[in-house]
């Protein structure tokens, strides 16, 4: 007898712009496939080299973890022994009380970011559990918020025009991102507006896929657009190509601005970002005439240590030459404020405590090992931090610490979970509830489960409401199913809204009528326009205006640090198979990829006897990362770049890329520095 199918709908929960509709095939409990959802306006049906075999490469993968684990070797040895759940969940919970009660709930430090995407199996039950132990607060802002503080300042919000409207663009510029790579669903409709005439200019030290796809490369030295942009301006400005009817009615400060950009002429902004000024001045004209002109800026370029001034700058541009004026024309970066209807606590607070100290994410080495009263215990979940924090030695000295207490709830044997106490397996995405809201376009999705958990895996959820009931949490909410969550999280949408995502599998969260944002003005800030000039940073004691100031390690900074360490290190994502650190560990990804290259340029390989194919280390005072060098024109001279996501336990020497980065902090925002960052390279003889 054929046993029949079922079909469940949900989306992808990866940590990406695209977050693709999917639908899962079940038969008999098992699920055989997933589908991209062709109704999907965005995703159309695609997914991508990443995720086209989620269920062998996750959900059934022989490496999966399946039952709770105990560590019995020393720490990061791998050693560890399968328990019960019981066993696990009591043991944890008896060293957390112990910690609290000896040290307080500080001691006890939770790291998690968006390694399922899902509102759900996020913070939801997690964000009471750790307010009810008054754990240390992690400041999770590595992703998107530098550079979204950025545009506040000059624009009020993040929220720009919509992705899928670059397709009626005339002028594209995709200022430091990777689309081809990071944001696939993304790049069918620049092509599109490409194929109808649009130039699409990749702004990029690095020829990554997309700069290689576009029609044009300008090749910036890291750290150093605003320099370029302000360039752009003073070109605009003195060819007299500035929309000042849009500068009148939509800004403030225009006259301020023209003082700022007599610093910048074209000479001195090549000098700066070292691409030629005649570059810089057709780049300037193009961007000017040929409307509707738009900005695409992603993640990259906000890890800097300017990272928020970079955005905030470049957001003036738009304003100068009137491009929001007409659809296709402005700039595009996140969507998620679209989702701000959504209760994003799924209904599940518990009341304050006091207030608590805060570790920022980017430092968790430091907090690792010089933050006083220490940490004790560390309960990570959705997160890699050992293969994706900036100084990776650091981090990792902290995890090996035999005093520190480490919990990790994964799917696989990750370099953070070889260093745990307990490793408690979580279910994947087939497996549970979620409702997944999107940063890089209009629509939500529900995810439903499609399979039971695999094995003995709990949702994230589900192991955090079995710990808070052993920590004699009595708040109502740690009683609230996934369903609940799910439901509450949705609520504020409305039945009717609710019930058509429950049917279709996702909805639109822009509204039934299109909008040209800023068409009319309606920014967000203090003065209600397009803050060129801003009182309010000026009342902080910043800089009013958009300014450009050198990275933090630069060759031209501190002499004797750019003496040893003369080249500028890119740590980009690793590349098409890989998602951050996840899928870093199979051999499929791992054979797509390998092996991991520095690329260099050969003004700076000749020199130093490198020689392409060939082995050499890259390294600073932070680590060394054995490499095999590729030498050609990808990158620009003065810049190398390696790719990040490797796992430090799958590479050469035990080093990834993050064993080089900086971990500083972004100028506003929380966010990391960690493109900051110079090395030395020599071969390895
Ligand atoms: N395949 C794949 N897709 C992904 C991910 C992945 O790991 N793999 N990760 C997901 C996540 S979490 C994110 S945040 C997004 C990120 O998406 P993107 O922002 O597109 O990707 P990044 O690789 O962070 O950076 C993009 C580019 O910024 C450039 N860059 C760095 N510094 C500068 C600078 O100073 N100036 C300029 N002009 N460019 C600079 C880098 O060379 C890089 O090519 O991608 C998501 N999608
Ligand atoms: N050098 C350098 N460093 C970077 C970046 C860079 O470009 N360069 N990018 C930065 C950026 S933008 C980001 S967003 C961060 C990302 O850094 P991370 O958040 O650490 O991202 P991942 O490496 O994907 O790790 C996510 C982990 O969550 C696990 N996971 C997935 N779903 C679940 C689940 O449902 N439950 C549980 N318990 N676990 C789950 C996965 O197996 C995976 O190991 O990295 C940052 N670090
Ligand atoms: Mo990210």
């Amino acid at each position: 007898m054929q046993v029949p199918l079922r079909m469940a709908r949900g989306a992808c929960p990866h940590d990406c712009p695209d977050t693709c509709a999917w639908t899962v095939t079940v038969r008999d409990g098992r699920a055989i496939q997933v589908t991209g959802d062709a109704d999907h306006p965005f995703t159309r049906g695609g997914l991508c080299a990443k995720v086209n075999r989620f269920l062998d490469d996750r959900t059934y993968h022989p490496d999966r973890l399946l039952r709770p684990l105990r560590r019995v070797g020393p720490k990061g040895s791998g050693q560890f022994k399968e328990v019960s759940w019981e066993e696990a969940l009591d043991a944890i919970a008896q060293r957390l009380r112990a910690i609290v009660v000896q040290h307080g709930g500080e001691a006890v430090l939770p790291y998690s970011y968006m390694g399922t995407q899902g509102i759900v199996q996020g913070e939801s039950v997690a964000a009471p559990f750790f307010a009810r132990l008054g754990a240390t607060r992690l400041t999770r802002a590595v992703c998107g918020s530098a550079g979204g503080f950025g545009l506040e300042v000059t624009m009020g919000s993040g929220a720009g025009m919509l992705p899928e409207d670059l397709q009626h663009s005339r002028h594209v510029i995709i200022w430091g991102s990777n689309t081809v790579s990071t944001n696939l669903h993304l790049w069918p409709f620049i092509r599109k507006a490409n194929e109808s005439g649009a130039e699409v200019v990749v702004v990029d030290p690095v020829r990554t896929r997309t700069a290689a796809a576009a029609d044009q490369h300008i090749r910036p030295l890291p750290g150093t657009d605003a320099a370029l942009a302000l360039g752009m301006m003073h070109v605009i400005v003195a060819e007299n190509l500035h929309d000042l009817d849009y500068l009148d009615r939509h800004t403030v400060g225009f006259d301020r601005l023209i003082e700022r950009l007599a610093l910048f002429p074209p000479d001195r902004a090549a000098k700066l970002t070292g691409v030629p000024a005649a570059e810089i001045c057709q780049l300037a004209r193009d961007y000017a005439t040929v409307p509707p002109s738009a900005i695409r800026m992603l993640v990259g370029m906000e890890h800097h240590a300017r990272g928020a001034e970079i955005f905030r700058t470049i957001a003036c541009l738009p304003a100068l030459v009137g491009a929001w004026r007409e659809r296709g024309g402005g700039l595009c970066h996140m969507t998620y404020q679209l989702f701000g209807e959504l209760d994003w606590t799924c209904g599940a607070t518990v009341t304050e405590q006091a207030p608590v100290r805060e570790v920022n994410m980017v430092q968790l080495g430091q907090a690792l090992s010089s933050l006083r009263p220490p940490v004790r215990a560390l309960m990570v979940y959705n997160s890699n931090p050992a293969a994706t924090a900036p100084n990776q030695n650091l981090v990792l000295n902290g995890l090996r610490r035999e005093d520190l207490f480490t919990v990790v709830l994964e799917h696989f044997l990750t370099d953070t979970a070889r260093h745990a106490d307990f490793v408690l397996p979580a279910t994947t995405q087939v497996e549970h509830r979620d409702v997944m809201f999107s940063w890089g376009h209009t629509y939500l999705a529900d995810n439903q489960p499609a399979i039971a958990p695999v094995g003995e895996a709990l949702p994230n959820t589900e192991i955090f409401r079995r710990l808070a009931q052993r920590m004699g949490f009595a708040d109502p909410v740690f009683r609230l199913t996934d369903d609940d969550l799910a439901e509450a999280a949705i609520a504020p949408l409305g039945t009717s809204r609710v019930r058509h995502l429950h049917d279709q599998g996702w909805i639109r969260m822009d509204g039934d009528e299109h909008v040209v944002p800023y068409a009319n003005g309606g920014f967000q800030t203090p003065t209600g326009k397009c803050e060129l000039y801003s009182q309010s940073q000026a009342d902080l004691g910043l800089d009013p205006l958009p300014s450009y100031r050198p990275p933090a390690e630069s060759p031209h900074g501190d002499p004797v640090l750019a003496g040893r360490f003369p080249l500028m290190l890119i740590t980009a994502k690793g590349g098409h198979h890989f998602l951050n650190s996840s899928y870093a560990n199979l051999d499929r990804a791992l054979k797509a990829e390998r092996p991991a290259l520095l690329d260099i340029h050969p003004d700076d390989a000749t020199p130093r006897a490198i020689v392409d194919g060939n082995p050499v280390r890259a390294f600073n005072d932070r680590g060394s990362v054995q490499i095999i060098a590729r030498v050609s024109d990808r990158t620009r001279p003065g810049v190398v770049s390696i790719p990040s996501g490797w796992w430090a336990s799958l590479s050469p020497g035990g080093s990834s890329a993050n064993a080089l980065t900086a971990d500083g902090v972004s100028d506003l925002g929380d966010g990391g520095d960690f493109h900051d960052t110079l090395v030395q390279v020599e071969p390895v003889r």
